[in-house]
């Protein structure tokens, strides 16, 4: 090849170029330790002296020439690379910013503070123990018999001989009693436990009692603080109703029914046709509660009472299976 040939090739091969890495390519390839210049400068030595000074100007002409020319298309590759990295990170700043999800209290907590508030307002303390529970205090300070339904290990999560899950919150009244003098006026809000799970019941659950013993208290307190509670919970102008009931550890024993929500009085698919809502048990306190804490029968008097706070969540937010507080499905959660 002779010098024009050598000027063809490197013509040729730099118009070939289609982006920055053809030009890397051609460089190297034209320019390079091994490339094509450095070849062509090489075969000077086979050349005699005056031929080889003609010739090796030429080239070094030729070579500077071409080392422009790449320069130059390198640079023109080099920017275009630029400005597509640019545009490839480029960011609107004036976008609206993602907004962080603040988190709530689950509509159970919600529910438990507001009832606790309502009693707290009322004069009631609150009370608090454990949730694995020896079972004399779980059934038989209750007055709960051994025979009783509500023992059986189909109901009662036994952990160990003679230890359960608490069913219910009584046991945290039990213990205050044994441990502290009358006047009592406590509520006992917190989880209990039982063998269950369908669309009204999950094995955990949770549950305020309220107990107030004193000289002269009568079933009209109750009556009373009861109908407090539900006018602040559910609206001054909710009715109530008191319906005979029996539980082992109150006598007499009532439920307390409310005014349907739905179709206040009606009837309808929430309270089944009735225009009423159970949502509460309560009673006088048993003697023999009184006896098996050593408190005077003679003397006191109290009455009790117990809530679901699920029961009491649904009839407020309007939810028909108990099962939604606890799948942690944040589209459902985040409605409270
Ligand atoms: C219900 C009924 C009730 C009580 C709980 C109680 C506690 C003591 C003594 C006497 Cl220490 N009674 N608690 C009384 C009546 C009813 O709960 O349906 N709960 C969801």
């Amino acid at each position: 090849m002779d010098i024009s040939g050598l000027k063809e090739k490197v013509t040729s091969e730099i118009s070939s170029v289609k982006n920055i890495e053809d030009i890397k390519k051609v460089k190297v390839f034209l320019l390079g330790r091994k490339g094509l210049f450095a070849e062509f400068l090489d075969t000077l030595k086979t050349l005699d002296k005056d031929l080889r000074k003609e010739a090796g100007r030429s080239i070094n002409e030729l070579k500077v020439w071409t080392e422009n020319k790449v320069k130059e298309v390198e640079t023109l590759y080099e920017e275009q690379e630029k400005i597509k990295r640019e545009a490839a990170s480029w960011i609107d700043v004036t976008m609206p910013g993602k907004t962080p999800l603040i988190g709530k209290k689950h509509p159970i907590t919600q529910t438990l503070e507001e009832i606790t508030r309502i009693f707290v307002s009322l004069g009631f303390s609150v009370a608090e123990g454990p949730d694995i529970e020896i079972e004399y205090y779980n059934f038989e300070a209750l007055n709960i018999p051994g025979d009783h339904p509500a023992r059986d290990m189909q109901d009662t999560f036994y952990v160990a001989p003679g230890t359960v899950l608490r069913t219910h919150t009584s046991p945290v009244q039990i213990r205050t009693m044994e441990s502290q003098l009358p006047p009592v006026k406590i509520i006992a809000p917190g989880a209990v436990y039982r063998c269950d799970h369908d669309i009204s019941h999950t094995p955990m659950f949770h549950q305020v009692e309220g107990l107030l013993v004193d000289k002269n208290i009568r079933f009209s307190d109750l009556k009373g603080i009861l109908s407090m509670f539900i006018g602040e919970m559910f609206g001054k102008d909710t009715t109530l109703r008191f319906r005979p009931s029996y539980f082992p550890f109150t006598e007499p024993s009532a439920e307390v029914d409310m005014g349907c929500v739905i179709c206040a009085g009606k009837g309808c698919r929430l309270c089944k046709d009735t225009g009423w809502l159970e949502i509460l048990g309560s009673g006088m306190v048993h003697p023999q509660v009184f006896r098996n804490v050593g408190y005077d029968q003679e003397e006191l008097t109290g009455f009790a009472f117990g809530m679901g706070v699920e029961r009491i969540a649904m009839i407020k937010f309007g939810i028909d299976d108990i099962r939604q507080f606890y799948y942690n499905d944040i589209r459902f959660l985040s409605q409270f």
